[in-house]
């Protein structure tokens, strides 16, 4: 799992390390407020809007991908107000998507275990249904599937009244969710609709950046143009705290001419050990040229193991983008023609099949019953195939405890 979809150059990498040390040393604390900063929060935004694509080339620091969400709503509704258009407030986002632990990062997230948990969502922030082909879209290609979930979003518009509608949120690639990779033609679809709406688009990059979709952002995967981009993990490999918000010119170009301050801003906002540890590990993923490694060797070598599982009689699904993967637990397989049904979630057979991996030394998660893998992109195709041979083992071992139990 790359520990929590982090530690995307791998464990024991001493560029980090020192880069952490010699920060220290230097100078381990100053503050980002008041028109004052740090040589490597300078130096880390400069190569953030170099590996960016090109509408960004401003940055706002925070400490978490949580953090960077609660500044993109406060940004976001910043951004209309400015433009005198202050009802513009709803922000859109979706089911099974997650954005966070706090107040708005739960909110903004589709989960309903945390929204029965302290009053949330809070107001104007409203969901539509995930592009999630085995679930939604059975039945339907699913090129066709994708734009009638992106569709959802014009349908939730209209409801809410276009005149009323700030942003949609969403992960290129569910992470938390499961894995879920959407159809080609879905976010190029969400995009069109934004435009024709005026409504701004924010890619939530915090699982996605950093070469994890096989480029820089998993927007550039996907096939969008976003106006902000949240971003976390894989900006310091997790070595050290760092998130942030990549800010669009659109809306970096508002907030400077309108001359008043955001006030807006965390006491760690661009703390100069996170950025200098970033720098470092940027520049590590730059000289071992990881993205291109995951977009033209592992990457698709990883989607090639993992499309032979599709033979499996517990196997449902198989998805990966980059260095993602998920395999979608069904039972009843090839009875009468059947892709598969889904198991009872109260017999949490995820969470038993994560049990025989957990007991054979693969770290493989379970979300309801679907099964998936984050791994570093520094991974070689001799460890995916050690990968491979224990996921085929646990699946082995998992259908045989499920037979075991007349489960099946
Ligand atoms: N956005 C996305 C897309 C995330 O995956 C956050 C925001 C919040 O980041 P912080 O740094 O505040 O945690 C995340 C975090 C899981 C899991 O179950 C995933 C995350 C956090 C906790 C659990 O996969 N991702």
């Amino acid at each position: 799992m790359s520990g929590l979809w982090c530690v995307n150059v791998g464990y024991g990498q001493q560029a980090l390390v020192d880069a952490a040390s010699r920060q220290m040393k230097e100078l381990p604390f100053y503050n980002a407020f008041f028109q004052t900063s740090t040589t490597p929060a300078i130096e880390l935004a400069e190569l953030l809007a170099e590996v960016s694509p090109p509408q960004f080339q401003h940055v706002f620091y925070t400490s978490s991908g949580s953090e960077g969400n609660d500044t993109v709503v406060r940004m976001v509704r910043r951004y209309w107000d400015i433009l005198g258009q202050p009802e513009r407030k709803v922000i859109i986002s979706r089911h099974n998507g997650y954005h966070g632990s706090t107040m708005a990062g739960a909110s903004l997230g589709g989960m309903s275990g945390m929204h029965a948990q302290g009053g949330l969502p809070i107001p104007d922030i409203t969901h539509i249904e995930q592009p999630h082909w085995f679930e939604l879209g059975q039945g339907m290609s699913r090129e066709d599937f994708g734009l009638k979930a992106a569709r959802w979003l014009e349908e939730k518009i209209l409801a809410v009244g276009p005149e009323r509608v700030a942003a949609f949120i969403g992960e290129p690639v569910q992470g938390a969710g499961g894995v879920i990779v959407p159809p080609s033609t879905y976010w190029p679809e969400i995009q069109r609709i934004c435009d024709k709406y005026g409504i701004l688009l924010v890619s939530d990059e915090v699982i996605c950046g950093f070469g994890r979709t096989g480029n820089w952002f998993g927007c550039e995967t996907l096939g969008s143009k976003p106006d902000l981009m949240t971003f976390a993990k894989g900006v310091t490999s997790g070595y050290v705290p760092l998130g942030g918000v990549m800010v669009g010119e659109r809306i970096a170009k508002a907030l400077i001419a309108d001359g008043g301050e955001f006030n807006h801003g965390f006491t760690y906002s661009g703390h100069p050990v996170a950025c200098a540890v970033a720098l470092a590990n940027i520049r590590l993923i730059q000289q071992l040229n990881l993205v291109s490694h995951v977009k033209h060797n592992i990457g698709p070598y990883l989607a090639e193991r993992f499309a032979e599982l599709d033979d499996h009689p517990l196997v449902g699904e198989t998805q990966t983008c980059g260095m993602m993967g998920a395999v979608q637990l069904v039972k009843g397989k090839g009875k009468a023609g059947s892709a598969g049904t889904p198991f009872a979630s109260e017999l949490e057979v995820g969470m038993l099949c994560r049990a025989h991996c957990f007991g054979n030394g693969l770290i493989m998660r379970a979300v309801g019953d679907r099964m998936i893998v984050a791994p570093p992109l520094v991974m070689t195709r001799p460890q995916v195939d050690e990968m491979m041979t224990l996921i085929k083992r646990c699946l082995d071992l998992t259908l045989d405890e499920l037979n075991r139990k007349g489960w099946l």
